[in-house]
């Protein structure tokens, strides 16, 4: 409950990172959701990435929607910026934001309903734009929050808790994040940390439009036999090309695994990833053949996971744009405003 108060006292033992910050020090309120809600999952994966990572809380700016997603963000890094906007409008606001505040980690978090409905538009030209970010859709195939309709994610055959069956086409947004451009993108399950959480870290150093879509079953409105985004059946069906075992490290990466297992992923800021293929023939550097691969393990029921896709010469908006270095907040008066002899170059430019 949000006005459930968390005791301040904590065991003194408790593991604290490079910044000498504990896993307290990540977190948000009390949690509202429904016991077992996926979503939950994903908020400890964002609290681990970030401890682990030891963030500052400061540095994050998180952004959502509307939705039992879009709530989350209330329980995590309740140190950090966070902006609830309208349903579907997370990712306008949060491009308006990382272009005036380039400094900040940013953090958008949304559901099915929220990016694949109403804000389907909005999810495509924020990754289209390459807007540095690290998008997150807690995808349980319904509108949790609404009370279980499907949503534009539910796959066409699945079948609703009244036993209803959804006659439309799903749209798969991993699918259309490879589509439309997106530098890194992802596939997980909220009930597989081990496989969230170092995925949710290399994310967020990578710079661009990194997306995740997490499968997060909704254990009100989709968690039984028929529905295709419950957690038996992610169980069964996930097909996991890779993992993530050692994250990130500016020391050389030192792994046990057999030659051609391991791939180290180099990232923009100096940091590696370290990729163990499960998968061998699978090139996560090859867009369109992800592309193809996932869509045809589709087909036959498969849910394909990991890291499925990576651009290692990324860029981002703020590349494109040629825009200053520095946050806006931090010009000056004659900087922002450079005065009618500057308007008058630049206009003589455009003539
Ligand atoms: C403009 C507008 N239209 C409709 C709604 C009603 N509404 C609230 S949340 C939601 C869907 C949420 O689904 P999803 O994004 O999948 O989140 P979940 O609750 O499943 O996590 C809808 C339709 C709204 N709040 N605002
Ligand atoms: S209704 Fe579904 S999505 Fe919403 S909190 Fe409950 S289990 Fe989670
Ligand atoms: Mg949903």
């Amino acid at each position: 409950m949000t006005y459930v108060v968390k005791p301040k006292f904590h065991h003194p033992a408790l593991p604290k990172n490079a910044l000498g910050f504990t896993h307290r020090d990540y977190e948000g309120a009390v949690s509202t959701l429904c016991a077992g809600c996926g979503h939950d999952s994903i908020s400890a994966s964002i609290i681990e990435a970030c401890f682990e990572l030891s963030i500052e809380p400061h540095r994050v700016a998180k952004l959502s929607g509307i939705g039992c997603s879009s709530k989350t963000p209330t329980y995590f890094l309740g140190n950090s910026h966070g902006f609830n906007s309208v349903h579907g409008r997370m990712p306008s606001v949060l491009t308006g934001a990382n272009l005036a505040n380039r400094d900040l980690i940013y953090l958008g978090v949304s559901g099915d309903g929220d990016s694949a409905s109403i804000g389907f538009g909005q999810f495509a030209h924020a990754i289209r734009r390459g807007v540095n970010m690290v998008y997150i859709v807690e995808n349980n195939g319904v509108y949790g929050l609404t009370k279980g309709q499907f949503s534009a994610t539910a796959d066409r055959g699945s079948k609703s808790k009244r036993g209803l069956i959804n006659n439309d086409n799903a749209i798969d947004l991993v699918a259309i994040a490879l589509q439309v451009g997106a530098s890194f993108v992802a596939r997980s399950f909220s009930g597989d940390k081990a496989q969230l959480t170092p995925l949710i870290k290399a994310a967020i150093e990578h710079r661009g439009a990194a997306f995740i879509d997490v499968i997060s079953p909704c254990v009100a409105f989709n968690n039984h036999a028929g529905s295709t985004k419950s957690f038996d059946y992610v169980r069964e069906h996930n097909e996991a090309v890779n993992r993530l075992d050692v994250i990130t490290g500016r020391a050389p990466i030192k792994v046990d695994y057999a030659p051609g297992s391991v791939e180290i992923v180099e990232q923009h800021d100096g940091t590696s990833v370290a990729l163990r293929k499960i998968d061998s023939e699978y090139d996560l550097h090859d867009r369109y053949a992800a592309m193809s691969f996932i869509q045809q393990q589709a087909a036959k029921g498969q849910v394909v996971t990991g890291l499925l896709y990576v651009e290692q010469e990324s860029d981002d908006l703020h590349g494109h744009l040629n825009t200053v270095d520095a946050p806006l907040n931090a010009l000056n008066e004659k900087e922002l405003c450079p005065g009618s002899a500057a308007l008058e170059k630049i206009n003589a430019g455009l003539r």
